[in-house]
């Protein structure tokens, strides 16, 4: 069996989604996601100049062989863009293999080991007042998992993931009014004097079965972290996330010794490299690698059996950026993984979305239940995506109060 052609495709509803399709002799196809959120024309340029030339003529079933080709045969390795590339040519192999095989993929994996996956949606506010009402409306729409961020008062503007006016659902954090980004304040004071009591007000609206999530997004230094962790503690988080910048791993130690709090780290890593010691010494409770940008199937599930020894779940990243392609691959690991935790997943299904990526994975009653069609269970409509072309777009940036770069 042989590889013969394979495309790739930038576009989407409101979103530059990068899809590979991978085409074999035998008439059976996969589909890969590429997609690396606000830089996607360089995966796409890495996939098309580089690794689709190589992959013409080889045994798409030797999935194990093409990862180690592409990923040792490179010199320069691991990277996101390297590695979204990589992830998406595994995420087709895996694909095809589930074709072959008449199988949905978890069955691959090892089967089911749970009927659904819990799931968390993201709530959102220009202030804590708008927060609550978000909440309201996800809990309502039958999540039992909500991640909440808010305006911070008399900071001068939005910070991550929150609206600038009262009402706005802002799940796209991309501008898409062009490359040049715009700026963010944070003030980190206001921010770990305001946080922890609105967290609290949350649960106390809400009471102690929602399960509520908090994201930092890496602008806490380590003792910084440390002391928020421990005042949030009476809150009752599901996690914390990204409390420090996530490229040094030994700045959970000190947020380690000084709370209890859970912590989940991990959007933005690449590879197992990136993660092993925060896992071997058990300094978080949750890994947010995607598959998207971690390698593909092939490397994602190395990271979750290393995972399993020491006590760390799952809680994959689902940000929008994700398209349903990737989605559905971590529904089968979701499906299959003995220690999953959660997925964060936001309803993508906009009519315009469905219709580029048919599938059958369903979010019902705040759990994602994954379909038992063949392979990863999601299509590509190449009609459809001739309707979408590549829209230049940026992620904020951040400066601190007195003009200093911080982290976005
Ligand atoms: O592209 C960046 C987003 O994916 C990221 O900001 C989302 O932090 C995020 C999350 O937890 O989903
Ligand atoms: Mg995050």
């Amino acid at each position: 069996m042989k590889i013969t052609d394979a495309k790739v495709f930038v576009g989407g509803p409101k979103k530059n989604y990068v899809t590979l399709k991978i085409m074999t002799d035998q008439g059976v196809y996969g589909l890969g996601d590429a997609t690396l959120n606000n830089r996607e024309t360089l995966p796409a340029k890495y996939l098309q100049d580089y690794l689709v030339p190589n992959l013409i003529g080889m045994d798409p079933r030797r999935s194990e062989d093409i990862w180690q080709f592409f990923y040792r045969g490179a010199y320069f390795r691991r990277g996101p863009i390297a590695m979204a590339a990589v992830g998406a040519i595994d995420m087709a192999l895996w694909d095809i293999k589930g074709k072959l095989a008449n199988m949905p993929l978890y069955q691959l994996f090892g089967g089911k080991s749970r009927d659904g996956a819990l799931c968390y949606a993201h709530a959102t506010g220009a202030d804590l007042e708008d927060l609550m009402d978000s909440v309201a409306h996800y809990v309502e729409a039958g999540y039992r998992a909500v991640r909440v961020q808010c305006g911070i008062p008399g900071t001068p503007s939005a910070s991550y993931a929150v609206p600038e006016e009262k009402g706005d659902v802002k799940n796209y954090i991309t501008d898409y009014s062009g490359i040049r980004p715009k700026v963010e304040t944070w003030d980190t004071g206001k921010y770990m004097r305001y946080m922890p009591g609105a967290l609290m007000e949350i649960r106390e609206r809400f009471g102690p079965d929602l399960e509520i999530l908090h994201d930092v997004h890496h602008r806490l230094t380590p003792r910084e972290a440390a002391e928020f962790a421990k005042a949030v503690e009476p809150v009752g988080l599901f996690w914390l996330e990204d409390p420090t910048p996530a490229e040094d791993q030994a700045a959970l130690r000190l947020l380690r010794q000084h709370s209890t709090v859970p912590v989940a780290i991990g959007e933005v890593f690449n590879s197992i490299h990136d993660c092993n010691r925060l896992i071997e010494e058990e300094l978080i409770d949750y890994i947010r690698v995607a598959v998207t940008y971690a390698g593909g199937i092939t490397h994602v599930k190395r990271i979750v059996d290393l995972a399993g020894l020491h006590h760390v779940r799952t809680g994959f990243h689902g940000a929008p950026s994700h398209s349903p392609i990737s989605m559905a691959a971590q529904a089968h690991l979701n499906a299959w993984a003995p220690n999953f935790g959660i997925q964060e997943y936001l309803v993508l299904g906009t009519p315009d979305c469905d219709a580029l990526f048919p599938s059958e994975h369903r979010m019902m009653g705040g759990m994602v239940h994954v379909s038992d069609a063949p392979g990863l269970g999601v299509d590509f409509d190449e009609g459809e995506a001739a309707r979408f072309e590549y829209q230049p777009g940026s992620h904020p940036v951040v400066r601190l109060t007195d003009g200093t770069m911080w982290n976005y």
